[in-house]
């Protein structure tokens, strides 16, 4: 269902949207399954994905109780049909179209599992830090929980309003094991940072230039979530043209 005006009126206003019950519970727990046999080593991953193991892991700080326990994302799930069908779930892309359009492309793809038993903080950012496309507004992120994400195990926190500045200069967090490609910035206004509690199947919207991230999963479970970053069609890049690019998919036009 395309969005309500009030609803394409709050995410610009405020950088983030959040659509409760958007993914079914049947395909929710289908996406779930096939992470966990991906991530487990049951099944191959296509050439593309990457299993990115937790920092505190890799070093040696921290011995995983299982393999999934050792894990912090999967990427690049656009050549597994199974998983890649989130990208392509009904109401998420109706949700998109409604603020960038028909035409899309999706550029990037990811399910964060955040383990308990290691730091696992993902730093405040943005995520057009890891964009070279734009214009920014053209270009929207999906966040769809697949278990209750609370301040407990570590849920998204959000600047509200933030995606209305600019794109600030990020770098390591001072921490003692940060994951690879996790980049931070100490923005002005962190005490407007709210947190954003979701139910199995919640989905946030968000804009690229909002500033967000995720603390420490305290809970004896895991914090999973499935992602996708979509760009209109439209958008440019300085170097090249993105849309054939490795992890770029053109996605089918609903009429
Ligand atoms: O899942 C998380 O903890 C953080 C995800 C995030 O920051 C992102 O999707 O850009």
């Amino acid at each position: 269902m395309r969005l309500s005006s009030s609803q394409i009126e709050r995410y610009w206003e405020q950088g983030y949207l959040l659509l409760p019950g958007l993914v079914p519970e049947r395909r929710l727990a289908a996406y779930e399954d096939r992470f966990v046999a991906l991530a487990g080593g049951e099944v191959a991953l296509a050439p593309a994905m990457n299993i990115m193991r937790d920092v505190m892991v890799v070093k040696g700080a921290v011995t995983p109780a299982t393999p999934l326990h050792g894990v912090n994302k999967l990427i690049n799930l656009e050549d597994d049909a199974p998983l890649y069908g989130y990208t392509l779930e009904p109401g998420l892309l109706s949700a998109v179209r409604s603020l960038i359009g028909d035409d899309l492309y999706s550029i990037a793809t990811n399910v964060f599992n955040k383990p308990p038993g290691v730091d696992g903080r993902h730093p405040l950012h943005q995520d057009l830090r890891y964009f070279r496309i734009r214009p920014a507004d053209r270009i929207i992120g999906t966040w769809t929980a697949f278990d209750a994400s609370n301040r407990e195990n570590g849920c998204l926190a959000v600047i509200p309003g933030s995606h209305k500045g600019p794109l600030l200069d990020h770098g390591d967090p001072d921490w003692e094991y940060v994951n690879v490609g996790f980049f931070g910035i100490e923005p002005d206004g962190l005490n407007e940072r709210i947190h954003v509690p979701m139910a199995a199947g919640d989905t946030l919207l968000f804009h690229p230039l909002l500033i967000h991230g995720s603390g420490h999963n305290r809970s004896p479970g895991f914090r999973r979530a499935i992602s996708s970053h979509y760009a209109a069609a439209d958008c440019e890049s300085p170097v090249r043209d993105w849309r054939v690019g490795k992890q770029a998919r053109l996605i089918a036009d609903p009429s």
